[in-house]
């Protein structure tokens, strides 16, 4: 049903977004992290958001295993579920581009289809594929979390790489590789990156 049809209808904010940019000194965008488990997303994400505090910016960590916490809570690892969960996430990092925020989302979202899915709902450009490209021998001979070990002897089913299919991006809008930089050189990476598209 559309929403008409539901009796809903959107509320628009008299407090604009380019308002709050302007008041921000940045764009609002949605850097999308996408790679296996133990790429590295998280540590990127964490020393990103350190730096771009620092300048003053204004950003959001929506993280795979924290929103699992909460949001998706309810959730587990079929595809119908890691569909849903991008879902959420990409609704509320909507949101978070509405409050000015630079987002940045770091999850396995190992189908193309569904990131192309929240890409679609994002203006040309606020939407930024970044491809934390660790390949998985990389991954799983780290073994941060232990979860390789884990599925390998079967005692975790559907493991993004083990038995669980990830489609890597075609096009991103960046790629890092985690095992061949720093973490301090890949932060710089998507600062400079940033500052390409314009974003501060
Ligand atoms: S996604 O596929 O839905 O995007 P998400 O990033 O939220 O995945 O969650 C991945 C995290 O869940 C991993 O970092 C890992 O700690 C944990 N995890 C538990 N089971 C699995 C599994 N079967 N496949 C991948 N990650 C898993």
């Amino acid at each position: 049903l559309q929403n008409k049809e539901r009796n809903i209808f959107s509320y628009p904010s008299s407090v604009t977004r380019a308002s709050r940019e302007a008041r921000n000194k940045h764009r609002s965008v949605v850097l999308w992290l996408t790679g296996f488990s133990g790429a590295g997303k998280s540590t990127l994400a964490n020393g990103l958001e350190d730096s771009l505090f620092k300048l003053g910016y204004f950003s959001s960590i929506l993280d795979g295993d924290n929103i699992r916490c909460g949001l998706s809570s309810d959730l587990g690892f079929m595809e119908i579920d890691r569909r849903e969960n991008i879902r959420r996430v990409g609704e509320v990092a909507k949101l978070f581009t509405q409050a000015g925020a630079i987002v940045i989302v770091a999850l396995i979202s190992p189908m193309r289809a569904d990131r192309e899915m929240v890409r679609r709902q994002f203006p040309d450009g606020d939407f930024l594929e970044v491809y934390c490209s660790a390949n998985l021998e990389a991954c799983e001979s780290r073994d941060v979390k232990g979860l390789y070990k884990k599925a390998r002897s079967g005692l975790i089913k559907n493991f993004t790489g083990v038995d669980s299919a990830y489609e890597q991006p075609l096009a991103p809008d960046l790629e890092i590789d985690s095992s061949k930089l720093t973490i301090e050189d890949s932060v710089l990476e998507v600062l400079n990156f940033l500052e390409r598209r314009k974003v501060f």
